[in-house]
């Protein structure tokens, strides 16, 4: 079998997605997502200008070497755009071989390891009440675990908090949105929304945080220690990670379990937090972590340390990049929960799929590949639209990390 033809496809049905589809000389085609929220068109024009045209005529089964000939042979490694371009040309090849084969992926990455994946959703509120009352809402659902974020009072708005609650969408059409931010006033702040959770909705609850890489290490040591009697399933992102060392100085602190890794590309990005077990879960995921055949070596380097996989799940994944999440979650052994936010309708019926959610926990369905299409005829009623991440200012006007 044999690349005939792989073509980048790009849809805005609510938000957008850049998906790559290769097509083989028998007919079977495979799909990978390369979403890369804000900067999407650049990954369409790595793919169609760079890397479709390498691709024709290669072997589909080849998945490790495509992935060493697309990392190595660019000779300009890493990158979100370059990292995010091979993760959507390796999934679409195990969507491929999965298919040619008439069996899951997950069979081809070691098979089940437990009988389905154990996801958490988002409850937001502008305060504490009302993300009370989300954190209810997603429980009636059946969810199992929650993440609960909150506004912060003298704050106008925040990370983490939705105009429209069900579907939290941070993107903005038009030009960069902008957020203000103080530390201060968040760190007094949270302990007080997980205590209110505690005492409402008792111990068994996992329940989690998103700092969304705001904190000094010394202020998310303080941060980790506080939240220490709400025993959080992780606090994610304290800091931003470029430096990992700076992890060395929460760790010394508290025992609150911490997530780490939704922007990390590749194995090189969290080699020390694993190594030194600076962190407890890795967030890297397919789309952003090159592929399926990159994020299982990087998981079974992992595994070796007690570091568990928490994959990234926002909305700005496409339904692809869940499904792959998901046969890979599915057989890992040191898996260790999946982020799931749910996508509108009209993104649902742009990527039919297979997967579904029950009692908590989502599973891939059995059929053979990843189990997702694309409808191309629905897809073009919704093209591209120009959107932004907001950026966020401190209270002062100095630039921060949103
Ligand atoms: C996030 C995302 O899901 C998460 O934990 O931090 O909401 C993130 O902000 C977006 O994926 C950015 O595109
Ligand atoms: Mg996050």
């Amino acid at each position: 079998m044999k690349v005939r033809d792989a073509k980048v496809l790009i849809c805005c049905p609510g938000r957008n997605f850049v998906t790559l589809k290769i097509t083989t000389d028998e007919g079977i085609y495979g799909l990978g997502d390369a979403t890369l929220n804000g900067r999407e068109l650049a990954v369409a024009s790595y793919l169609s200008d760079h890397v479709v045209p390498c691709l024709i005529g290669r072997d589909p089964f080849q998945t490790e070497d495509i992935w060493q000939y697309l990392y190595r042979g660019a000779y300009w490694r890493r990158g979100p755009v370059t990292m995010t371009a091979l993760a959507a040309v390796d999934t679409a090849l195990w969507d491929i071989k999965g298919k040619a084969l008439n069996t899951p992926v997950y069979n081809l990455l070691g098979g089940k390891s437990r009988k389905d994946v154990l996801v958490y959703g988002h409850a937001n509120g502008g305060d504490i009440e009302e993300t009370i009352d989300q954190v209810a809402r997603y429980k009636e659902m059946g969810y199992l675990a929650i993440r609960a974020q909150s506004g912060i009072p003298g704050l106008p708005s925040t990370y983490g908090v939705a105009q429209d609650k069900f579907f939290y969408e941070p993107a903005e059409k038009g030009l960069p949105p902008e957020n203000s931010w103080s530390s201060e006033k968040y760190l007094v702040h949270v302990p007080k929304l997980f205590e209110a959770l505690r005492a409402k909705f008792g111990d068994e609850l996992h329940l989690l945080h998103d700092v969304h890489h705001r904190l000094t290490p010394i202020e998310a040591a303080r941060l980790g220690k506080a939240l220490e009697p709400y025993h959080l399933f992780w606090l994610e992102d304290p800091v931003p990670a470029e430096l990992q060392e700076g992890f060395r100085i929460i760790r010394r602190h508290t025992t609150t379990p911490l997530a780490v890794g939704e922007v990390f590309n590749t194995v090189w990005d969290a080699h020390i937090l694993i190594t030194e077990q600076l962190i407890d879960y890795l967030r890297m995921t397919v789309v952003h972590g090159g592929g399926i055949t990159h994020l299982k070596k990087t998981a079974a380097l992992a595994e070796i340390y007690h570091v568990q996989t928490g994959c990234h799940g926002a909305t700005d994944l496409s339904p692809v990049a869940m499904a792959a999440a998901l046969h890979f979650d599915i057989s890992i052994n040191n898996f260790g929960i999946q982020e799931y936010m749910r996508h509108t309708q009209e993104t649902d019926e742009v990527f039919p799929h297979t997967y579904t959610f029950n009692n908590g926990c989502l599973h891939p369905g059995d059929g053979p590949g990843l189990g997702v299409d694309y409808d191309e005829k629905l897809a073009a009623k919704f093209p591209y639209e120009r959107a932004y991440l907001p950026i966020n200012r401190k209270l002062d006007g100095t630039m921060y990390n949103w």
